[in-house]
């Protein structure tokens, strides 16, 4: 599949969608969120795709909204934002949410705005040392979107969130890393093998599991904990019927590597 803004490549399993408007550092475009929303769409519909990876092109990950066609002539009608989150990055998280495979994240460089809180939508997220993330919004007087103002304060607490929030403040792949925000940051130079290792071994894991883990992880945000205590009891049985249950079973008990199929 060719598109014009991003790349998708499948191998070993894994799905590998590349930002690719690296001139301005792979900001969103309706192009862009278009052609993404097809292309998870086609991902999901593989079964042999097991695991995804997202990723950016040249020296930015992602600096959020192109604003270059956002500036509003004196006296115009005001663009109507919500519809813009509505149709455009709204489904782009809630897609990432209901993916059902594990979402790498390799942040190779600035993450700001709707591109900050995108890496925080995925599962795994490593960044290079040199990368930084930056809740860009109020410098321009907008609101975090993309999910942040949910999932800043479940990662850092309120006081941290606010003042990433109200600051705008540039953070470092090692402070995230520091603060929880993010699984690691790894050297510049390893970034790509290291997520793509990390990939590719989690394609050949038990993906209908994960899935599930992914599911119970994310429910537990707004569950109690007897609410959780439920769920756990329904994905275990949900997961207890699956193939590679079976396999892990069998391989553990025959003391040999388990072939899991993803199903
Ligand atoms: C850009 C951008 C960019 C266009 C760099 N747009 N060109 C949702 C709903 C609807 C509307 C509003 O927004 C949202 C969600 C959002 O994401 S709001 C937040 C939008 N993003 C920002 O406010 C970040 C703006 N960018 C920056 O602050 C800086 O570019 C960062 C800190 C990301 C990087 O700084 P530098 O490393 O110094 O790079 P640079 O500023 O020189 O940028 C390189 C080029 O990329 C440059 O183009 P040029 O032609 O001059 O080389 C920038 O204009 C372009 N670029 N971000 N968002």
């Amino acid at each position: 599949m060719t598109y014009a803004t991003i790349r998708l490549e499948v191998g070993d399993g894994v799905a590998t969608l590349t930002l690719n408007r690296p001139d301005k550092l792979n900001s969103f475009t309706s192009e862009m969120h278009a052609e993404l929303r097809d292309a998870l769409a086609v991902i999901r519909a593989d079964p042999s795709l097991r695991c995804l990876l997202v990723t950016g092109l040249g020296r930015g990950f992602c600096a959020g909204q192109d604003l270059s066609d956002r500036a509003v002539a004196p006296g115009s009608e005001t663009p109507d934002l919500g519809q813009s989150l509505e149709s455009n990055y709204n489904p782009l998280v809630r897609a990432l949410r209901d993916l059902p495979m594990p979402v790498v994240c390799a942040v190779n460089g600035v993450a700001a705005g709707a591109g900050a809180n995108l890496a925080f939508a995925c599962d795994i997220v490593l960044a290079a040392r040199s990368a930084s993330f930056i809740q860009a919004f109020c410098k321009i007087g907008l609101v975090p979107d993309s999910g942040g103002t949910w999932i800043l304060p479940r990662l850092v607490g309120t006081a941290r969130a606010m003042a990433l929030a109200m600051l705008g403040d540039k953070m470092s792949a090692e402070q995230a890393e520091a603060w929880g925000m993010i699984w690691k940051a790894v050297d510049d130079a390893a970034l790509m093998d290291e997520a793509t290792k990390l990939a590719r071994h989690l394609a050949t894991q038990p993906t209908k599991g994960l899935a599930l883990i992914k599911k119970a992880i994310r429910d537990s945000a707004t569950n109690t904990l007897d609410q959780q205590l439920d769920l756990e009891r329904d994905l275990q049985r949900e997961a207890g019927r699956t193939y590679d249950y079976q396999e892990g079973v069998a391989a553990f008990v025959a003391k040999r590597a388990p072939a899991f199929e993803g199903r």
